[in-house]
């Protein structure tokens, strides 16, 4: 039997490598393979606990869109939608934020990551986006939910939220608890400027990412500066572990190339930075710039963009609103 898939992307703009490498490269995967049902979420709820410019949520929508399918998902095969099309997610929401557990969500590393020392000012929706990220999750009775490694502990908790509905109202099995798929190496793509920081979108150094909207001379520029030490590349994996800036490079190499670290090890060891930096600008250039090119092509194209989302929102809101129908019922309403 195939898997039931269910992933979300932020609109918060500049989509990079490590939103590519971590997550959407294995979205294509799942939905080239026969038998899953894949449905992919463009989380826009999930974007305004930061606050948002309202012009650029709607461009970064359509980017995120358009880089869903230059990555090369089929919207023929998958389901792509705009979260807040899709009710039944606030509503879930609500429901399962009445079966959290405050001491649940004070757990959240990313919580503390994002609010900061000023946590009293943080969002309430930002506390409680754990939540929400079950009620999408859960609707669509996903098995299966491939993130970057950073999204692992909200998984946990979503299975938490899941098990303690099902006890609660005695319903066995009603949520299905779905399992993270979380590459096995390099699932957190650091920095290019701090090794030890994953690169991100909201990171205010351009220079720390690469775009997936990035040109060809950005694409190299951004490599020659990215940070390095200043000894040859290392003859073990071992010998990386102190080293974060040439693990994640050597990384970056090997999972763009779809192969193991030790062998980019055995092909570098004992060369200097700028020899290792060419290779990875051109093999950057030659996995990431058709699909640069094509998120280009695509955003010209809104019809087409409004089509996928139209057409996504009609196939999940017929089974979400179903699922949401049960769980109301389930809890008296
Ligand atoms: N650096 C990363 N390495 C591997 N995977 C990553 N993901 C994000 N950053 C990395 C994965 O990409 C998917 C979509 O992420 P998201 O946009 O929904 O949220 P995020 O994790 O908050 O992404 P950013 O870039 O870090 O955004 P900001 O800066 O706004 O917080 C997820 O599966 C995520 O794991």
């Amino acid at each position: 039997m195939g898997k039931k898939i269910f992933s979300g992307v932020q609109p918060t703009g500049n989509l990079h490598l490590g939103n590519y490498l971590g997550a959407i490269k294995n979205f294509v995967k799942l939905n080239n393979e026969d038998q899953n049902q894949c449905v992919f979420c463009v989380v826009d709820l999930h974007a305004i606990t930061v606050a948002q410019d309202p012009k650029k949520l709607k461009d970064n929508i359509y980017e995120t869109v358009a880089s869903f399918i230059a990555s090369g998902i089929d919207p023929e095969k998958s389901i792509i939608f705009n979260q807040s099309k899709v009710s039944a997610h606030s509503e879930t929401a609500w429901i399962l934020s009445c079966v959290a557990r405050m001491g649940w969500l004070n757990r959240m590393t990313q919580f503390k990551e994002k609010a900061g020392k000023d946590k009293e000012k943080a969002s309430i929706g930002l506390y409680s986006y754990p939540v929400l990220m079950a009620a999408d999750i859960l609707l669509y009775d996903t098995t299966h939910v491939p993130v970057g490694d950073d999204q692992k502990q909200h998984l946990e908790l979503c299975r938490d939220v899941a098990q303690k509905f099902n006890n609660d109202f005695n319903v066995d099995n009603f949520f299905k608890l779905p399992e993270p798929l979380i590459q096995k190496k390099f699932s957190r793509i650091m920095s290019l400027r701090d090794g030890t920081n994953k690169m991100s979108k909201s990171e205010l150094s351009d220079l720390s990412r690469i775009n997936l909207t990035d040109d060809k001379d950005q694409m190299i520029n951004k490599i020659k500066k990215a940070k390095t030490d200043t000894l040859p590349l290392p003859p073990t994996s071992a010998d990386l572990e102190k080293r974060p800036e040439a693990k994640n490079l050597m990384g970056i190499y090997s999972t763009l190339m779809d192969v193991d670290l030790d062998n980019t090890i055995n092909k570098f060891s004992g060369k200097n930075f700028s020899e290792f930096k060419e290779n990875l600008s051109q093999v950057l250039v030659d996995k990431i710039i058709p699909i640069s090119s094509e998120i280009k092509k695509l955003l010209k194209d809104k019809n087409y963009l409004n089509q996928i989302l139209d057409n996504g929102h009609q196939k999940a809101d017929s089974i979400a609103s179903k699922k949401l129908k049960k769980i109301q019922e389930i809890v008296g309403f």
